[in-house]
């Protein structure tokens, strides 16, 4: 546990004492105090507070909290406050935060396997892509456990579409547009589309867009909604490109040293969480589409021009992403078409 958990769990303490008289405050707001000799847990993740995601979180820290009585006290820190979202998994392995939460394209270059959700037009709806999770999920764990990670659980974000700032016909459109990318992977699809990539982080998306740094870009209508990407763009094409997942996970050594009933707590709390999460997901999506309509966004299909092209890029990326990756893409992909 390093320095700054342990001065915040003294002082949560002291605050705890001197509010000792408020049992009443203490069980209408148990998140406000921790109990005495509770275990202290920061959780990082890189998307903002009023996410599905982060409420999700937040839900998921409250339920073992109250389970364990208060014993166990799990701060999510969302927005990149703690780490810059790409930036988490390596913190939590190092053990600098106990847990994150990072979306899996990020951690390819780690966990080549982990980008198996963001090949696009693999899965065209969540159930599918519950069930690539479902497949993915014992070599994710297998591969975190060989890092000192503890997996918790994973929540699809709804499916990405493509938004621009002017109508679109087909792919040769996009030449030389100024797409938004987060990671390798994102940029890598860019790339193949034509467009030059432009990093930008989702904390920073709002003002990418208000400063007209951005063309175009590939995500879902939630973080439309979320960066009010009617600033400049008012055409969102229902590409449902791909469902990429959020991972949450924690420090395997944090993990092992939680009190039995604590780690069955969590254990508990995260299960409630996948569930309580991909529903949540889904209902993010029909409200956001609303939302992006009521705002003067035109949410159209692809011409079929357009989507042809795509259906060819999504080829030749999974062709390039079985090569690049191996054995262990097999692994994925041999029994999710088996059953499609
Ligand atoms: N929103 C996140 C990741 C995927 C999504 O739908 C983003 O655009 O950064």
């Amino acid at each position: 546990m390093d320095r700054a958990t342990t001065d915040r769990r003294a002082f949560s303490r002291r605050t705890f004492a001197s509010l000792a008289c408020g049992a009443a405050a203490w069980s209408a707001a148990p998140s406000a105090f921790s109990a005495p000799g509770a275990t202290v847990w920061r959780l990082a993740t890189g998307y903002p507070a009023e996410n599905f995601h982060t409420v999700n979180l937040v839900a998921m820290a409250r339920e073992a909290e109250l389970a364990t009585g208060g014993q166990l006290r799990i701060e999510v820190r969302p927005g990149g406050a703690l780490f810059a979202l790409n930036a988490i998994r390596a913190a939590v392995q190092e053990g600098k935060v106990e847990a994150g939460e990072a979306i899996m394209s990020s951690l390819v270059a780690d966990v080549p396997i982990a980008g198996a959700d963001s090949v696009p037009f693999i899965t065209g709806s969540y159930d599918d892509a519950q069930r690539l999770w479902r497949i993915q999920r014992p070599l994710i764990e297998k591969a975190f456990a060989q890092r000192g990670l503890r997996v918790l659980y994973a929540v699809a974000w709804p499916p990405q579409g493509l938004y621009a700032n002017r109508p679109l016909g087909a792919m040769a459109d996009l030449r030389g547009m100024r797409m938004r990318a987060y990671n390798a992977t994102t940029a890598r699809i860019a790339t193949l589309m034509g467009a030059v990539p432009v990093d930008v982080p989702a904390t920073e998306l709002d003002k990418a867009l208000a400063d007209g740094r951005i063309d175009c870009m590939m995500t879902s209508a939630v973080t439309g909604v979320e960066s009010r990407v009617w600033q400049s763009m008012r055409y969102f094409y229902e590409v449902n490109a791909w469902f990429p997942k959020n991972l949450v996970f924690a420090n395997a050594q944090a993990w092992d040293a939680l009190a039995a009933p604590s780690r069955d707590a969590l254990g508990k709390a995260a299960t409630a969480a996948e569930l309580r999460g991909w529903a949540a997901s889904a209902t993010a999506a029909a409200r956001s589409m609303d939302e992006l309509r009521r705002n003067g966004v035109k949410t159209e299909p692809v011409p079929y021009l357009f989507s042809r092209d795509l259906r060819r890029l999504g080829e030749h990326f999974s062709l390039d992403w079985v090569k690049q990756v191996g054995v262990g893409a097999n692994d994925i992909f041999i029994p999710y078409f088996d059953k499609h």
